[in-house]
């Protein structure tokens, strides 16, 4: 029985077994609670109720996942009978025993589903969360009034505003879950819905929350809105997760799903929801769908620093077999080193066993000389950024290994052709650039040269999955997608200290606008040094027109190299950066030396300039076909370098800015400015016509 979804498959089919019936949820990929399903459940636990041959049921979902949440296709359109919250108030005010059995994700409305039920099991290796918040809205069907009756408001008010999903064994912790499976899911949780045939029904709804007092719950939520960078939904939810102790479940629920509409409508919700399907549809690269990707199993990583540790990390926790060599036992021992503490520090803080951290450090072996690399089937490169060394490394690379063997490297500005060129198989060879600390960044750029066979890039996108890192494929260009755009952008924030703004300034204007960290923060982290050595290259081939701030070659020549320095754009003393007269003086005279007065400068006007640059570089990259789509830069910008997602990434927001006052802040720059300013083609025409980057 059950409602039949538009393509006729019948998405729940209730199994009416006696005394315990089974309800199973069939609705792929991730069991989303589209229409058909709520309808079908519905039925179901009305028949359950009606039926006295049946006692107790367990809801069970096929395939990998119990249901990952409402179906976000659906949010685009009017909501269609029976809403989720009804379904789910019917599920809890069944007059038999409910039972969730929970394998892989139960998130958002499946969560919510599963909070209703009378009790839950899940398989060790399941999560649950509420992540609706990533999508700028609230849980919508009951999940902020029945978390905190669950695990209380502390736990509640954490889940619900990160959208952080929680492991069972952590969800049985915190009484979200009632047991974890000791294998067979179904078998348990029919056996739990045995044992409650009889007792008093365990509705979730009945239970009493403790209430926070209000000292502590106002900290909570200035301490969520800080968090949040400008993200509205996070606030919202607390506010409701709070409520849930003073406000009857029914009252409470009103609450939320009048603010889940709200938010279902909002701006911030379009974006993120745009962010979701962006991130996946980057896999998908036009002209690849049939291009099977090379089997790779066996990684070589040159280069034991702070990028190659952090690619090996990623590798080995995605189960690879990893081998990292270097030039000299020291260099190979600091690599060790500085691998093993990455681990340790993940045990520490309770992220994994160390029964896991052994495991994983026995994946990655350790060499001299690139010799024992030879049955590799992947050898990325991470060593000092200088095309002669990379392209002496891949001549030598190319001696070693068998035909088949993929050369990747992950420069993060050089030409790769050259590169490819230094071989006799340039066809396999491709960028695979990681930001830093590779194994926590989502982002990899996966650069194909002109020469780069389709089925070594497609190898690029399958490592990406399995490293559950988000790809963008581009082509070659100084700085790739994301560098180039940044370089841009960092430019132009030394043009505002010119004018008149001063570093901290800028950085908060960019904090506020929804950036973790402004630019000049980011670059005191990253090493002032890396750039100088870029511009130091850069340096000869630099148009003599265009507009040059040195300060930052000043504060490198002063040995301020950021934060491993003690100094740079900022002071840093015990960690906390401050702003230093020191840089200030150097700013005032860089505006001196260009004869500029200087003057004060709203955040506004930095935010704008900021955007034009970034919109306008982003445009030049589309129009030179360094990526294929607006969505790909929209991406890097999100992953790679802290665009809010809430903004929907530069291209998104600039076609909700309008892209004429967009042209018009960039033509401005481009006279004040000169080369390198002009506006794109892409832009000017986009402007003209009033055509979007997302129709
Ligand atoms: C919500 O529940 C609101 C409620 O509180 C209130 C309602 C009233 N809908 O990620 P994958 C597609 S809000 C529609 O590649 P994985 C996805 O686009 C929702 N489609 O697989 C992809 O399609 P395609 C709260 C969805 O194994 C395919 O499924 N829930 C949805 O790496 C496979 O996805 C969430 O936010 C959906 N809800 O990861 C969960 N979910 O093949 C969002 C996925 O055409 N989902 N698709 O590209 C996820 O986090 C991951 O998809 C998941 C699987 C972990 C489930």
């Amino acid at each position: 029985m059950g409602a039949a979804s538009p393509e006729g498959i019948d998405p729940v089919r209730l199994i009416p077994t006696s005394p315990v019936a089974l309800i199973e949820i069939d609705n792929p990929p991730v069991n989303a609670t589209s229409q058909a399903v709520r309808a079908g459940l519905l039925a179901a636990i009305r028949e359950v109720d009606n039926n006295p041959r049946i006692e107790a049921v367990v809801i069970a979902c096929a395939g990998k996942t119990f249901v990952a949440g409402a179906d976000i296709r659906e949010f685009g359109q009017v909501p269609r009978e029976p809403h989720l919250p009804d379904v789910i108030n019917a599920i809890e005010a069944c007059s038999k025993p409910v039972v969730a059995a929970i394998q892989g994700t139960a998130l958002g409305g499946g969560c919510e589903i599963a909070l209703a039920c009378h009790a839950r099991v899940a398989e060790a290796g399941a999560s649950l969360g509420l992540p609706e918040v990533k999508l700028g809205l609230v849980p919508g069907a009951g999940g902020t009034q029945r978390l905190p009756r669950l695990v209380g408001l502390d736990a509640a008010l954490d889940l619900v505003t990160s959208g952080r999903p929680v492991k069972a064994p952590e969800a049985l912790r915190l009484g979200l879950i009632d047991r974890l499976s000791s294998g067979d899911l179904r078998q348990d949780a029919i056996a739990l819905a045995q044992e409650l045939i009889g007792q008093p029904l365990r509705r979730t709804g009945d239970r009493i929350v403790t209430p926070m007092d209000a000292e502590a719950a106002s900290a909570k939520t200035a301490e969520i809105r800080k968090k949040a960078r400008g993200a509205e939904a996070p606030d919202k939810a607390a506010e409701l997760v709070l409520q849930a102790a003073n406000l009857p479940l029914q009252d409470g629920m009103a609450r939320e799903r009048e603010t889940f509409l709200e938010l279902r409508s909002s701006e911030q919700s379009a974006a993120l929801r745009h962010a979701f399907f962006a991130e996946r549809e980057v896999m998908r690269l036009p002209g690849l769908d049939s291009v099977e990707p090379r089997s790779v199993q066996k990684v070589g990583i040159v280069g034991a620093g702070t990028m190659g540790s952090g690619i090996a990390i990623a590798f080995a926790d995605a189960g690879f077999d990893v081998r990292i060599v270097e030039t000299s036992e020291q260099a190979l021992g600091a690599g060790q080193a500085r691998v093993r503490d990455v681990y340790d520090k993940q045990v520490a803080s309770g992220r994994i066993t160390s029964a896991v951290r052994d495991e994983r450090l026995k994946a990655i072996g350790y060499a001299v000389g690139i010799s024992s690399l030879s049955d590799r089937d992947l050898v990325i490169e991470a060593v000092f950024e200088d095309l002669d060394v990379k392209r002496a490394l891949f001549r030598d690379l190319d001696a070693i290994l068998p035909p088949g063997t993929i050369l990747a490297t992950n420069t993060s500005y050089l030409d790769i052709s050259l590169i490819a060129a230094a071989t006799s198989r340039p066809a396999d060879v491709v960028g695979l650039h990681f930001f830093s600390p590779a194994h926590v960044m989502k982002l990899i750029e996966i650069v194909r040269t002109g020469a780069t066979a389709a089925d070594v890039v497609a190898t690029g996108l399958a490592l990406a999955k399995r490293l559950r890192k988000i790809p963008v494929v581009c082509r070659v260009c100084d700085g790739f997608v994301g560098n180039r755009i940044l370089s841009r952008y960092r430019q132009q924030a030394e043009y505002l200290l010119e004018e008149g703004a001063l570093p901290h300034e800028v950085d908060a204007a960019l904090e506020a606008f929804g950036f973790p960290m402004g630019p000049f923060a980011v670059s005191d982290l990253a090493g002032l040094d890396i750039n100088w050595a870029r511009r130091k290259r850069l340096a000869p081939t630099r148009d003599p027109r265009e507009r040059y701030v040195d300060i930052a070659d000043r504060l490198c020549e002063a040995g301020r190299f950021g934060r491993k320095t003690g100094a740079g754009w900022y002071r840093y003393e015990g960690g906390k950066r401050e702003v230093d007269s020191a840089v200030t003086a150097l700013v005032e005279e860089a505006s001196q030396r260009r004869g500029l007065t200087r003057r004060a400068i709203s955040a506004d006007e930095i935010q704008s300039r900021i955007r034009a640059a970034i919109v306008n570089e982003a445009c030049k990259i589309l129009d030179e076909h360094i990526v294929e789509r607006p969505l790909d830069v929209d991406v890097v910008m999100m992953h790679g370098y802290g665009y809010p997602a809430w903004r929907g990434g530069p291209l998104f927001e600039a076609d909700r800015v309008g892209l004429q006052p967009i042209l018009a802040q960039v033509r401005e720059r481009a006279a004040q400015d000169g080369p390198g300013w002009e506006p794109a083609e892409g832009l000017v025409s986009r402007a003209a016509s009033g055509a979007k980057f997302y129709p």
